[in-house]
C-alpha cells in the first residue's frame, strides 16, 4: 500500500502532524507529537551509579494486548488451531479474527477493539495515506469530524458492518457534499472507508498470515491485506529520541501481501518495501490468475521467518523471496479498503482511460470488502 505520506496537504486535513518524507525516512513535524514530550531524565548529583530513572511512557501509547486466539466461531465451526506452514513447519494458532461480531459499548455489533485500531499509528489525526492521493478518509464510529461543529459521536461514517454472519463488511462511500467541511473533506478526499490494524494490539515476528476475503470489483476500489514493522522495544526507551513513536513505527519493512484493483479484477500483487541498499531475490509482482477474483471469496497467505518470505493465494504459492534484515522485526497487520490513488490514476492513464487520484465510479458505491477471517500462526 505504501506507507508514503506526502507534502503538507493540510487545505483538507485534520492532520496536525503533517509528514514529510525525505528518502525513505519519515520525518514528523513538529505538532502534536512534539507537545508530548517527554520530561528530562535527571541523574542524582551524588552518585555515578544511581540508576536513571526511564521516562513514563507517553500518553499516545496504547499497551492493550489482543485476546487469546478462539477455539471456534461464533456457530460453533472449530478454527483449526495448527496449521503445516507452506515450508512444512507445524505451527500453533496465536492470533485470530473470525469476524463474528462484538457487542460495542453502546449495544450495536461492531469490530472488536481489543484486536484492532481505525487509524494509522499516529492515531486519530492520520486517516489516510497523503503520499498515495488516496481519496478516502478511513473513519469509524467514532469519528466527530470537526468536534466545534458536530459535537456528538454519531456514527454517521461508520465503515463497518456485519450483514452476514461471521463475515465484517468494509464499506467505501461517497460523503455527501453539505458534510464536506465537517469532515474535513474536500473534492479530492470526499470517500469514506475503514481500516483495521493491530498495531500496539498484536505485533508479532514471524509465523504463517492468512486472511480470506471477497474483493470489490468496482474502478477505483484497492483493498489490501500487508504488514508494517512497529518494534514495541524502541517504544518510548530513547529519551533522546524527538519521536519515539516513529523510532518504533521506522519504515520500511512493509509487506503487501495482496494489493488489488477493482478495474482489472484478474489480477492482484505482492511486494515488499525495503531498506535503501537491501538485496532480495524478488520483492514485487503480479499475479495474473485467469479469473475475476472478485466474484467469490479468495484466501492469501504468507509464511514469514528467518530464512524466506512466502506468498499464496488459495494455499497455491505463488511468489518467495529471501528474507531481508530490516523484516526480522516485529510488524502487525492491516486490512483495508482504500478509494482512488495514483497507482490508480496511472494504471488509468496507461489505459488511455485518463482518470486523476479521486475520479472513481462512484455511481457504484457503496463498495463492498468483505472479511472472513483473519489469522496467525507461530
Ligand atoms: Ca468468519
Amino acid at each position: 500500500m505504501t506507507f508514503i505520506s506526502a507534502k503538507n496537504t493540510s487545505q483538507f486535513s485534520p492532520i496536525r502532524t503533517p509528514l514529510f518524507v525525505v528518502g525513505t525516512s519519515l520525518l514528523l513535524s513538529a505538532g502534536l507529537m512534539a507537545a508530548e514530550t517527554q520530561p528530562p531524565v535527571t541523574v542524582p548529583a551524588d552518585t555515578t551509579t544511581a540508576a536513571i530513572e526511564a521516562p513514563p511512557k507517553p500518553a499516545w501509547v496504547i499497551t492493550q494486548t489482543a485476546p487469546p486466539p478462539s477455539k471456534t466461531t461464533a456457530d460453533g465451526t472449530p478454527v483449526p488451531q495448527t496449521v503445516t506452514s507452506p515450508s512444512g513447519k507445524q505451527l500453533t494458532l496465536k492470533f485470530n479474527d473470525e469476524f463474528d461480531a462484538v457487542t460495542d459499548k453502546d449495544g450495536q455489533p461492531y469490530i472488536d477493539r481489543t484486536k484492532w485500531q481505525t487509524t494509522f499509528w499516529q492515531g486519530s489525526s492520520q486517516r489516510t495515506l497523503w503520499g498515495n492521493i488516496e481519496a478516502q478518509y478511513y473513519t469509524d464510529k467514532d469519528y466527530a469530524g470537526d468536534w466545534k461543529i458536530m459535537p456528538e459521536k454519531n456514527g454517521v461514517l461508520n465503515p463497518f458492518s456485519f450483514n452476514k454472519p461471521g463475515n465484517l463488511t468494509i464499506s467505501a462511500t461517497k460523503v455527501p457534499q453539505e458534510l464536506w467541511k465537517k469532515f474535513y473533506m474536500g473534492e479530492q478526499r470526499c470517500f469514506s472507508s475503514g481500516l483495521l490494524i493491530s498495531d500496539q494490539r498484536f505485533d508479532f515476528q514471524y509465523g504463517y498470515i492468512e486472511g480470506r476475503f471477497k474483493l470489490p470489483a468496482n474502478r477505483g476500489a484497492w483493498p489490501a491485506f500487508w504488514l508494517l514493522g512497529n518494534d514495541p522495544t524502541k517504544m518510548g526507551d530513547d529519551p533522546k529520541e524527538p519521536n519515539l513513536a516513529a523510532a518504533a513505527h521506522e519504515w520500511g519493512p512493509e509487506v503487501d501481501i495482496f494489493e488489488f484493483f477493482g478495474h482489472r479484477p484478474n489480477k492482484h500483487s505482492a511486494g515488499l518495501i525495503l531498506r535503501k541498499g537491501e538485496k532480495t531475490n524478488w520483492k514485487f509482482g503480479f499475479n495474473e490468475v485467469g479469473y475475476d477474483i472478485s466474484q467469490d471469496y479468495h484466501t492469501w497467505g504468507l509464511e514469514w521467518n528467518a530464512d524466506n518470505m512466502i506468498l499464496t493465494m488459495d494455499g497455491k504459492v505463488w511468489a518467495q523471496t529471501n528474507t531481508p534484515d530490516s523484516f526480522k522485526r516485529p510488524m502487525y497487520l492491516l486490512v483495508n479498503l482504500a478509494v482512488g490513488g495514483q497507482w490508480y490514476s496511472q494504471e488509468m492513464s496507461a489505459a488511455k482511460t485518463l482518470a486523476k487520484p479521486w475520479e472513481v465510479d462512484e455511481t457504484s458505491m457503496p463498495w463492498t470488502m468483505d472479511c472472513d477471517y483473519v489469522r496467525v500462526y507461530q
